[in-house]
């Protein structure tokens, strides 16, 4: 049965939420978009503005569309991410905590924050983070603050996290994008595993028996690519990220003001 919504009931709904005119919306977007450094603080700290009586979809403006990327170690997981982050724009990386030790030339606050157990513990303790997961004996956690920023800044989230912290997260924020990376087979893993030279035998056993367990869930996620050969998997996940940002449902508020010139 559909009935119309008085307003107060809906903003009832939307406790958050600021209704206003379409024009001082329209005039906010534009003013944030010129001056984001000054608005930054103010988006992460006001409530969302809504356009009153506007279809829910444009409640979550400035809307930033979650990319998760999973694949077990060795997949080219690291490889196609820096790539995606380097040739497609308004993409934010999602630097998560860990408490691993930093690996050769990594750099805290780079690819990671690196910080004690104890620290990890206290902040799991605080509830501050979005998902979190134990993988190879270490925490690893994406922190609440950081979806923050990436709406602040107008910018789209990948993050590099593993099927459990997927989960997770497609439950909190089901219209994320999910991505699954797979090598083409069992022994181009390996080959690929062995390649890098970074792990002793029994290591890479390992891992090949924990990639067979994690791709097991491969039919979680929206996308499975197939990593054959970088460049052509390098396109694929470019195209992928390109196409969602075309969902009707993502890009309603650019469609609305061409409407208007037509009069539609
Ligand atoms: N759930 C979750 N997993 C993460 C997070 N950050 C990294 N991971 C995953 O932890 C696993 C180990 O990552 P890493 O230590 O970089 O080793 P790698 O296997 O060589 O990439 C990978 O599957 C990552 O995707 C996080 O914040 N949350
Ligand atoms: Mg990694």
């Amino acid at each position: 049965m559909t009935r119309s919504r008085g307003d107060a009931e809906e903003d009832a709904e939307n406790a958050n939420e600021v209704g206003v005119s379409r024009s001082l919306y329209d005039a906010f977007q534009d003013a944030s978009a010129q001056f984001p450094s000054d608005f930054s603080a103010f988006l992460s700290a006001s409530p969302r503005l809504r356009v009153k009586n506007h279809p829910p979809t444009v409640t979550d403006l400035p809307m930033t569309t979650v990319f998760i990327i999973s694949a077990p170690s060795g997949s080219g997981k690291s490889t196609l991410v820096s790539r995606l982050l380097a040739t497609v724009g308004e993409l934010m990386f999602s630097v998560s905590y860990t408490t691993r030790k930093p690996r050769g030339a990594e750099v805290d606050g780079q690819s990671y924050r690196f910080v004690s157990r104890e620290d990890f513990e206290a902040m799991l303790a605080r509830d501050e983070f979005l998902e979190w997961a134990q993988v190879f004996g270490n925490y690893y956690g994406t922190h609440r603050g950081i979806l923050d920023d990436a709406r602040a800044r107008q910018q789209d989230l990948v993050l590099d996290i593993d099927v459990q912290g997927a989960r997770q997260l497609k439950a909190k924020i089901p219209e994320a994008v999910t991505v699954f990376i797979l090598a083409p087979s069992r022994l181009v893993l390996e080959q690929r595993l062995r390649a890098r030279s970074e792990d002793r035998d029994d290591v890479i056993a390992r891992r090949l028996r924990e990639a067979a367990e994690e791709i097991r869930n491969y039919e979680a996620y929206d996308y499975v690519l197939i990593n054959r050969e970088l460049a052509e998997a390098e396109a694929t996940l470019s195209a992928i990220v390109r196409a969602e940002r075309a969902r009707r449902s993502r890009i309603e508020d650019q469609i609305r003001p061409i409407l208007d010139t037509f009069q539609v």
